[in-house]
């Protein structure tokens, strides 16, 4: 007989903590079969004898086998990369007068949600910080049903009319004919496409911009991009633009950082959040909105049912409705953020729509795509999509119905059931009575014509730094485009757009006064710049949610280590902990320190402030590591705050980096430390740029 290998350990129950959204298991400790049967063997399968052939009979290795074959469901075809977690939302007080939404209502009152933030463009495997814009979807599970507020971290949007939507999706995606660039938009199809498209330039502005590439999904706005209705009790009804505020602040990467950590950690983002929760440093939005009337709506110069333009808060400012918390992570990747189905038409009383033609078509969309990536029309079972108040309809039946509705009467009206189940005309959600008419017309309206005014204010409401990065981001996308045609057709639009950014696209591209001629269909306006748009100008001095990367060695200075930890924790930021090898380090006091990460795992791109304090007897060792005087080179050139100590200055000068290069390379000997946190505190340090990356 052969000698049988011993079964893995027996799996406990798994509880987590959410309560409701574990599989079932059987009683504690048992494999069992999906019949359950209890499993006796888990490792090897029926064969004949010890080397033969495996047996048909085999219904365990079968069943696993056919259960492991069928894990995969579709991707999403847009945002199919994403990360989720829950939370809750409670109004800061009564918003009656504005809308008659019942979790708007009750200060008291924390309405649960769940949240996915993903990346458009990539499939599900792609990394975190590719340019993008971000998707910002939040689940309310309110009282009256499900609400689903499915946004964007950017307020506007690359075309006005939802037929267009695969054509430009068709055009970000990988080329059919080769499939890639993966995650991408640097790429001719992308390029053609939009360069043909001009109500794409305000979106395209904002993609180039910092904003696509995000420092943390916590430090990142998000907008509802349409002009949405809200209704109050007295059936009177007003506009809304909705926005979603980090209180940590809007932060972004540096372009050349985001490329890097895309190898160094793809999955900075999620991990960025998971770890976030799981530390308790829960992360919160504040929840506004832009109220205006028709009226007022009519006045401005733009069309507010365009979602190519915003609102300028200038015009109508935020009016803050309450706080989002995320402080739970989920229990289960699939279950939960890949099975959550969120959709527009998912609204509750108190909200509408508007005749956003985008708008109109995403809430057809959503529910159809569902369909088929979800399998059937039952995935408002699945515990994530489940409302948390009662429901109940005589929908029935149909693929993976795991409800046993009881009853002989699946009809309304009927006599038979005692009238269980009504309509209810006073709560129910009855559609805002909007006045209509007109012929039917596949026409653009003219009131959506002026593709390039607020492209324009979005340039010029920006910063020196942030209008650097826009010229970059474009140099460097449409670098990556083959034809010429192409770029010359982009050159023409940004002329119209801002003469400056123009001219240094095609300076770096080496094409200056190659630009089409290209005539706007109505004339460019000069809009009043806009600071609210601007990311930098309203920035909090902070450092806040940030991580501090200590790259050292053996030896380190004890006090200096428990002074960095100290002042951080102040600072609500944290402190990682980077050698040469992994294993324990002892201070020069003889304490011993596991370190987070060893160096060539970890370069200064994942941390956004980093301080170089070696032992001396180790500098030399670590000066002689390529990876740490990569270290140094890019957190340099990355704009961050470094402090250093004495004897770092070997390494400093490998990465040709100066010891007294700027303010922002710091000595953090003594009480030099807290000079080094309060710079730290800017975040970048803008003024080094040009310097280091000649535009
Ligand atoms: Fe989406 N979008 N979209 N979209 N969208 C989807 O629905 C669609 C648009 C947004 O975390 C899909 O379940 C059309 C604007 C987010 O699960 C799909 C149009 C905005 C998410 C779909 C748009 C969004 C999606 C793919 C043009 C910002 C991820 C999978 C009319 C306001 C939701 C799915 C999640 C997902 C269609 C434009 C946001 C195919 C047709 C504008 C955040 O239904």
């Amino acid at each position: 007989m052969a000698k049988k290998s011993s079964s893995a350990p027996p799996v406990g129950s798994h509880t987590g903590n959410g309560g409701e959204l574990h599989q079932t298991n059987t009683g504690p400790g048992r494999l069992t079969t999906n019949q359950g049967l209890p499993v006796a063997d888990d490792q090897n399968t029926l064969t004949v004898g010890p080397r033969g052939p495996q047996l048909l009979e085999d219904f365990i290795l079968r069943e696993k086998i056919t259960h492991f074959d069928h894990e995969r469901i579709p991707e999403r075809v847009v945002h199919a990369r994403g990360y989720a977690a829950h939370g809750y939302f409670q109004a800061y007080e009564s918003h009656t007068e504005l809308t008659k939404a019942g979790f708007l209502q009750d200060p008291s009152v924390k309405t649960p949600v769940f949240c996915r933030f993903s990346t458009v463009a990539g499939s599900a495997g792609s990394h975190d910080t590719a340019r993008d814009v971000r998707g910002f979807s939040v689940k309310f599970y309110t009282d009256e049903g499900n609400y689903d507020l499915v946004g964007n971290n950017i307020p506007v949007f690359f075309i006005h009319d939802a037929i267009k939507f695969p054509d430009l999706i068709h055009a970000v995606k990988p080329e059919p004919d080769r499939g890639f660039p993966q995650a991408q938009s640097a790429h001719d199809t992308f390029w053609d496409y939009v360069s043909l498209s001009p109500e794409s330039m305000h979106m395209l502005m904002w993609i180039m911009s910092d904003r696509a590439i995000p420092r943390s999904f916590r430090m990142m706005e998000g907008f509802g991009v349409h002009t949405f209705r809200m209704v109050n009790a007295k059936g009177e009804s007003k506009f809304v633009k909705f926005h979603w505020r980090p209180m940590l602040g809007t932060f972004s990467l540096i372009w050349d950082e985001a490329v890097k950590i895309g190898g160094a950690d793809p999955d900075f983002h999620r991990r960025d959040l998971f770890n976030s929760i799981a530390m308790k440093s829960f992360p919160e939005w504040e929840l506004s909105v832009q109220v205006f009337t028709e009226d007022q709506a009519n006045g401005f110069d733009f069309d507010v049912l365009d979602p190519t333009k915003l609102v300028p808060e200038e015009i109508v400012p935020l009016t803050p409705l309450g706080k989002m918390v995320l402080d739970r992570n989920v229990d289960n990747f699939f279950a939960e953020t890949e099975q959550v189905a969120f959709c527009p038409s998912h609204v509750v009383p108190g909200i509408d729509f508007s005749n956003d033609p985008l708008l109109q078509g995403r809430l057809f969309s959503y529910l159809d795509t569902q369909l088929s990536r979800l399998g059937s029309p039952n995935f408002h079972q699945i515990p994530v999509n489940k409302p948390k108040c009662p429901f109940a309809n005589f929908q029935r039946d149909g693929h993976m119905q795991t409800e046993v509705p009881t009853g002989r009467v699946a009809n309304e009206p009927n006599s038979l059931d005692n009238g269980v189940l009504r309509e209810d005309p006073a709560h129910g959600f009855t559609t805002y009575p909007a006045q209509e008419s007109g012929q039917k017309l596949r026409i653009r309206t003219e009131s959506f014509a002026d593709h390039y005014t607020q492209a324009r204010l979005f340039y010029v409401s920006m910063t020196e730094p942030e209008k650097r990065h826009i010229a970059g981001g474009f140099a460097f996308e449409l670098g990556k485009c083959v034809e010429p045609k192409i770029r010359t057709r982009m050159l023409g639009h940004l002329n119209l757009i801002d003469q400056d950014l123009a001219n240094k696209v095609a300076e770096s591209l080496g094409m200056t006064g190659k630009a089409d001629s290209i005539e706007p269909v109505v004339k460019v306006r000069e809009p009043n710049p806009s600071p609210a748009l601007s990311q930098y100008t309203k920035a909090p001095n902070s450092l806040a949610g940030k991580k501090i990367g200590l790259l050292t060695t053996d030896g380190v200075d004890a006090k200096l280590y428990k002074a960095l930890m100290k002042s951080a924790k102040a600072e609500k930021a944290i402190v990682e902990v980077i050698t040469p090898t992994i294993g324990k380090i002892q201070t020069d006091k003889g304490d011993e320190i596991t370190p987070d990460h060893f160096l060539s795992g970890a370069p200064s791109c994942l941390f956004d402030v980093v301080v170089i304090a070696p032992s001396s007897e180790n500098a030399g060792m670590l000066s002689s590591q390529s990876a740490a005087v990569d270290f140094v080179r890019d957190a340099f050139g990355h704009l961050k705050i470094i402090g250093y100590i004495q004897s770092a200055t070997t390494l400093f000068d490998k990465a040709s980096v100066a010891t007294d290069a700027d303010e922002g390379v710091i000595d953090v000997t003594g009480a030099k430390l807290s000079q080094m946190i309060d710079v730290a505190k800017r975040h970048r340090i803008w003024d080094r740029e040009p310097n280091v990356r000649a535009f």
